[in-house]
């Protein structure tokens, strides 16, 4: 059966990197060819994420991916975290000049954003128009508090950045471009009366285009790294979390998914989008899916307390922590000294002394404080799970839905302790994996663009279920 080989440009929010796929109607095999570090990168004037180094290491990665593949790489397709942009500029020459360094979401500034959108728009009717979780870094509210708005000639989503950076052709991917708070939640194109309404100027963005479409080639000058080739660039589920949940297993109608790395992306997808006052009120979203699905879901704190515990040990202490072993310690801490605690607390978003602002808010709500590594790491698990739990249900009664099976995908997938945690507290199976969900979606978009694959969501996902061994974890209480 014929194959074709594709390479995933996939950038989170902790590391990148590209991975080499080979696919075909009975094919998935797949490997990292590259990965590279990425995360905040604090400046004096705020939060920003290395912009030009993801780009110099994606094309690097891409380079060794060409050369892995023989000079037989069908295209590339790029996804990365959502919201976030770069703003360019007109030049005389022809191509646009980026303005500033694009801002970290988890930068600050957005607060008096939020104040100035809600005081034109209220979110109760930016809600029925987009159908948007309220998260204060929604792209809207950025361009609210962003001093460089009124130069910018355009603004580019990241993945989208560095699709242009590559080809030269700007465009905007769909799925991602749901998560700007300016897109249409009903046909998904540009609400250019909102964009009035806020004194956007509609020209700022480029053309909203369907994953599955081409980009276009990478550009000549970059041939000479790229082993000789122009590499077609294929627009996927741009947005990182559109396409974990192309890649995510789902094995029943009445699955659910949580996509866990950074973030845990706790939800369902339906074929049409839920914007009832009751979803509004449970800050659940309704981002754009691959193929016009809707990813109803809500934004739970991830694995961002742990990382982010772990990177505060590290410093205090001077030496890198050994995670495998604290989750074993974690393990055996009994269940009368797990405390469980609101993870999503607002101070936790930015980063900084995660069990320093842990025992504050325990403090504040006559919590013990978990005492120790353990049982701080082990309370940490516990409460994102019971916050995965507490999601899941608020997904089932507003979509109407049962949930007879949860899907773990992403980097979570890969930590037992809250797999179990996430099935004791939340009473359904959790099928755990694949880890490397997000570049499969990508990866899967492509092959089908090529003509390798074709079919339904559902036909792609049948081809992970033959190709992959997911672990599952029953609920024990
Ligand atoms: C996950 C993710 C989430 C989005 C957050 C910020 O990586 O893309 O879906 O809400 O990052 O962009």
């Amino acid at each position: 059966m014929a194959t074709t080989t594709h390479a995933a440009v996939d950038l989170g929010a902790s590391s990148g990197r590209v991975v080499l796929g080979r696919v075909g109607p009975d094919t998935l095999e797949f490997h990292e060819a590259a990965r590279f570090p990425n995360g905040v990168v604090p400046l004096p004037d705020g939060l920003h994420w290395n912009i030009v180094g993801l780009y110099e290491h994606a094309l690097d990665g891409l380079a060794t991916a060409s050369r892995e593949a023989g000079g037989e790489l069908a295209s590339v397709g790029i996804d990365a975290w959502a919201v976030d942009y770069g703003l360019l500029a007109e030049t005389p020459t022809g191509p646009m000049r980026m303005l500033g360094i694009p801002y970290h979401y988890r930068d600050g500034r957005t607060a008096a954003g939020v104040d100035s959108v809600h005081s034109k728009v209220s979110f109760a009717e930016l809600y029925q128009r987009n159908g948007l979780q309220f998260l204060p870094f929604n792209t809207l509210y950025q361009l609210a508090a962003e001093e460089l708005a009124g130069q910018a000639d355009r603004l580019l989503l990241i993945p989208d950045l560095l699709g242009y950076w590559l080809t030269g052709e700007q465009r905007t991917e769909a799925t991602n471009a749901s998560t700007t708070g300016l897109l249409d939640v009903h046909t998904r194109l540009w609400d250019t009366g909102l964009m009035s309404q806020l004194g956007i100027d509609e020209q700022l963005f480029a053309p909203v285009a369907s994953p599955g479409s081409t980009l276009g080639l990478t550009r000549t000058e970059l041939s000479a790294r790229l082993g000789g080739q122009q590499l077609p660039v294929t627009l996927v589920g741009s947005h990182d979390t559109a396409s974990a949940v192309v890649g995510a297993p789902l094995s029943s109608p009445d699955a659910a998914y949580i996509s866990c790395g950074t973030w845990g992306l706790v939800g369902l997808e339906l074929q049409e989008p839920v914007v009832t006052d009751a979803s509004r009120e449970a800050n659940f979203t309704n981002e754009g899916g691959v193929d016009g699905r809707t990813r109803f879901l809500t934004n739970v704190m991830g694995t961002w307390l742990l990382s982010e515990t772990l990177r505060s040990w590290e410093a205090q202490e001077g030496r890198a922590q050994d995670l495998t072993s604290l989750l074993e310690a974690a393990a055996e801490v009994p269940a009368r000294d797990i405390t469980v605690f609101d993870v999503q607390d607002e101070r936790f978003v930015p980063p900084g002394d995660m069990p320093a602002r842990i025992s504050e808010l325990c403090g504040e709500r006559d919590l013990p404080s978990p005492e120790g590594k353990p049982q701080l790491v082990r309370s940490i698990i516990e409460s994102i799970a019971v916050r995965f739990a507490q999601a899941l249900n608020t997904a089932a009664d507003l979509a109407g839905r049962p949930i007879d099976v949860v899907h773990m995908v992403g980097g979570g997938s890969l930590n037992a302790l809250l797999c179990q945690a996430t099935a004791d507290r939340s009473g359904y199976p959790v099928v755990a994996g694949p880890v490397e969900a997000t570049a499969i979606g990508n990866l899967l978009i492509q092959a089908r663009t090529a003509g390798t694959l074709s079919g339904s969501l559902e036909d792609l996902r049948e081809l992970i279920t033959r190709t992959h061994t997911p672990t599952t974890y029953r609920p024990r209480i």
